[in-house]
């Protein structure tokens, strides 16, 4: 039996620019990278794991320093007993120039070569890891071509970056039929930050800490054990925080105190002081709140971790007395259409609402 973590997309050294976090967040946020990636090295060295394998952009090259590389190859090498075997992805491609090759690696330690699909035994274990570095920031050469016929006698594993989902694109476009018909007890891929196992034997491990608004929810690493009875997976979560989008519905009824308070509740404390939060303010807005999204964001900054308000929201009208003072143009007529139709639907008031929102822009702008 075998037993392995599979990790990658840390991205150490991410500057967190352009999701404008808050400058105190954003290195917060870099500490949290680093401190996660030690953590799974150390759960490799804990749970005792043959393997630990990392699927490219372990750094983002542009913003690492030679200290950064040496640290770490220092927390890598806390785990002497382990495996560890990178191919590098596109932030952190394997070239003359790059950090990998500044620096002397111990013997646990494997970087994959760019040529092509490399094979490393391990013959003690009676298995064979194959594994690609990428050389550039794209790729669409055909590395599996270079894969020769397994011996399945043994455990074989590939490590790859690249994207199962699109075949077009230019992050090497991985067809899934094919990298099943390769005869892999296990394929464990990077680039793809949300964790997905795909099937029994082919998973990607996603970003272990979520790195923007667009990976919300649970982000980890995937353990595995590859023995007689075959491939067993699952996915563990692991990171420190995690980015969550919620919607809040208002309705005219609302006041500007019931609106701080549903906001309060989108989830527990424990969660609010964690997390990071985009709250969507939706729905009708009575005209009255006057909601100023800084003054709400700050009056709620005690409660949140992080939060960031969107105010989607549309504006509660009079309508009759809109109608009045409109007797004689589009508003006008377009509020006595509407009110022919069922004001009380829920959906045509909406559409009221939406439509007179664009329609006085108009008339202001
Ligand atoms: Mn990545």
């Amino acid at each position: 039996m075998i037993k392995f973590i599979h990790t990658g997309d840390i991205h150490l050294g991410l500057q967190f620019k352009k999701d404008s976090l808050p400058k105190d967040i954003a290195t917060k946020r870099r500490v949290e990278l680093w401190n996660t990636f030690e953590k799974i090295v150390d759960k490799a060295i804990h749970d005792k794991v043959d393997f630990l394998f990392i699927a490219g952009d372990l750094y983002e090259e542009e913003y690492f320093t030679l200290g950064d590389i040496k640290r770490v190859r220092d927390i890598l090498s806390k785990g002497e007993n382990v495996h560890i075997l990178i191919a590098a992805g596109n932030h952190d491609s394997l070239n003359r120039k790059s950090l990998y090759n500044r620096i002397r690696w111990p013997e646990n330690i494997d970087i994959f070569n760019t040529t092509g699909i490399e094979k490393i035994e391990f013959p003690d274990k009676n298995t064979c890891i194959y594994g690609y570095s990428w050389d550039g920031i794209e790729n669409r050469k055909p590395v599996l071509n270079s894969i020769e016929k397994i011996d399945r006698k043994r455990k074989n594993i590939l490590i790859l970056h690249g994207d199962i989902y699109d075949r077009n694109s230019v992050y090497l476009p991985l067809n899934k039929d094919y990298l099943d018909s390769l005869g892999f007890d296990y394929i464990g891929l990077g680039h793809i930050h949300k964790p997905n196992i795909i099937s029994s034997k082919i998973a990607y491990c996603g970003s272990p800490e979520p790195l923007h608004f667009g990976e919300q929810g649970e982000h980890g690493i995937i353990q595995g054990i590859i023995d007689e009875e075959g491939t067993h997976i699952d996915f563990i979560p692991i990171s420190s925080r995690m980015f969550l989008e919620k919607s809040i519905n208002l309705d005219p009824t609302h006041g500007y105190v019931d609106i701080i308070n549903m906001i309060k509740s989108c989830d527990d404390k424990v969660s609010l002081n964690k997390n990071l939060y985009r709250i969507i303010l939706e729905g009708i807005i009575n005209r009255e709140v006057k909601l100023d999204i800084e003054d709400v964001v700050s009056s709620l900054e005690e409660d949140f971790y992080y939060i960031e308000l969107v105010n989607n929201t549309i504006m509660d009208y009079d309508i009759d007395s809109l109608e009045k003072e409109n007797e004689d143009n589009i508003i006008g007529y377009f509020i006595k259409a509407m009110k022919e139709k069922d004001l009380e639907d829920k959906i045509i008031r909406e559409a009221l609402y939406i439509g007179l929102e664009s329609l006085m822009k108009g008339k202001v702008g």
